[in-house]
């Protein structure tokens, strides 16, 4: 872990125009940490700009805070300091590519990717961590910052999305004390972010799933499951790229599979692999494989083919590992 908390507040005691974002596909680590910063950066009476290219999934406007978080940046700040939150990678953050020829501009990287590179002036990547909100709040508490309650909903909803719920094995003794400390000292409620994240889903939403677990198959002796998701089925039932994020669970829910994937035909030719692994698979090397990364137990990468040629294609890697094992 490398957590170098005094270089980052020396720097942001000496800077003023500060522009914040996350990744692309936005996901509730990534909107909640993004809202976290912002609200630190206010607090210390910094301009700051929350910018995300592809907007809040409907999904997360709940979070206070999040009407401010804009497509693009605005044409009045120039920015000093770039902050990047829970972004593997700088071409995975969700901002137009000009942002990068600013001269003079300082990139602080904030992250828990096992597979980050590192790409910022400062560096604050703690793959331990179940969620980059985990990261901003062990920094807010040693920092002695006290949070409102809708900042602490964001950091409770950032870190709950990323261990689904308090489930997967990311979710460590302190993710659950960190946890407890919103509820107990900020006033978050547990129910209503779990009823805004898992019970307003949109009816095209489950109407899509069912054509996508009718896809379902298992191989691999039975350790490895898949489902397609292509470009007919996402006609018949638009909804945001957010809503999909989860269907892979499926695949990796079903008894003995070790490793769940998803192939999401983004546009012809342009297949997105979303890996799933119970304790047995680090799927961020087999993702990596393939040029993606992510986390042992969720990882992602984009392949170019034809839907049933990248189908076959990943299944014979994935085969291949197998035996090699
Ligand atoms: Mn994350």
């Amino acid at each position: 872990m490398t957590s170098d908390w005094q270089g980052f507040f020396k720097l942001i005691e000496a800077k003023n125009q500060f522009i914040v974002t996350c990744h692309v596909h936005p996901d509730g680590d990534a909107i909640g940490s993004l809202l976290a910063v912002g609200f630190l950066l206010k607090k210390l009476g910094k301009n700051v700009e929350l910018v995300c290219s592809e907007g809040v999934p409907t999904v997360y406007t709940f979070l206070e805070g999040s009407e401010l978080i804009k497509k693009e940046r605005g044409p009045s700040l120039l920015p000093e300091v770039l902050i990047a939150v829970d972004c593997a990678e700088r071409e995975r953050c969700a901002l137009a590519e000009e942002i990068w020829g600013i001269p003079g501009l300082i990139v602080i990287n904030i992250d828990h990717h096992i597979t980050n590179t590192g790409f910022g002036n400062l560096n604050i990547v703690d793959s331990q961590a179940a969620a980059t909100g985990e990261v901003l709040l062990r920094l807010f508490k040693e920092a002695g910052i006290a949070l409102e309650q809708g900042v602490a909903t964001a950091l409770y909803t950032a870190v709950a999305t990323d261990t689904g719920f308090f489930r997967y094995s990311n979710t460590s003794s302190f993710t659950l004390e960190l946890a407890a400390t919103l509820v107990k000292e900020y006033g978050v409620e547990p129910a209503k972010v779990a009823e805004q994240v898992h019970e307003q889903k949109s009816f095209n939403s489950i109407r899509l799933l069912g054509e996508v677990l009718c896809t379902l198959k298992v191989g691999v002796g039975g350790k490895v499951a898949w489902m397609v998701l292509d470009q007919e089925m996402l006609n018949k039932y638009p909804v945001e790229n957010e809503e999909t994020e989860s269907f892979v669970n499926y695949a990796r829910s079903i008894e003995g599979v070790e490793i769940g994937i998803l192939f999401k035909e983004l546009r012809a030719n342009e297949i997105k692999l979303s890996w799933r692994s119970s304790v047995n698979v680090d799927v961020s090397k087999l993702a990596a494989y393939f040029g993606g990364g992510g986390h042992a137990r969720a990882a992602g990468c984009t392949l170019n083919g034809p839907v049933k040629k990248v189908v076959d294609d990943v299944l014979r890697f994935v085969a291949g590992f197998y035996e090699a094992r």
